[in-house]
């Protein structure tokens, strides 16, 4: 989708650090850090969130995605994945996305 900054990522229009990446999503590190592992895991088509008909296929493949970036960077301790949904949610890239946080202990109200 034009202008969408996440489209641009996962056609490398815009650079970011890649934790992984197949056919059908890519995960990167997120540019604000909210913890000391902190990256993004999305679908390479555009979805603007998670009731945006996305297919079964496609969620499945987020969640291979998820596993990787877990073991890439090493969250033997435990992790936490938020996807943001809409204005109250405080979702600010309408491109459907996974958070995958860790390093820490994350307590009650992160994010
Ligand atoms: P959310 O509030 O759930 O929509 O989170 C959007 C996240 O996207 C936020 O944590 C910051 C991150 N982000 C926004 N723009 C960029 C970017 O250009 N590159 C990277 N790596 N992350 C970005």
């Amino acid at each position: 989708m034009e202008d969408c900054i996440f489209c641009k990522i996962a056609a490398h229009e815009i650079p970011s650090t890649v934790v992984y990446e197949d056919d059908q999503v890519i995960a990167f590190d997120d540019l604000n850090p909210q913890a000391p592992v902190h990256a993004l895991v999305i679908p390479k088509e555009h979805y603007a969130n998670i009731c945006d008909g996305v297919p079964g296929e496609t969620l499945a493949a987020m969640a291979h995605a998820v596993d990787e970036v877990v073991r890439a960077k090493g969250l033997t301790g435990g992790f936490r994945v938020i996807t943001n949904t809409g204005a109250d949610a405080g979702q600010t890239v309408m491109h459907f996305h996974m958070h995958v946080l860790g390093g820490c202990d994350l307590g009650e109200d992160l994010i």
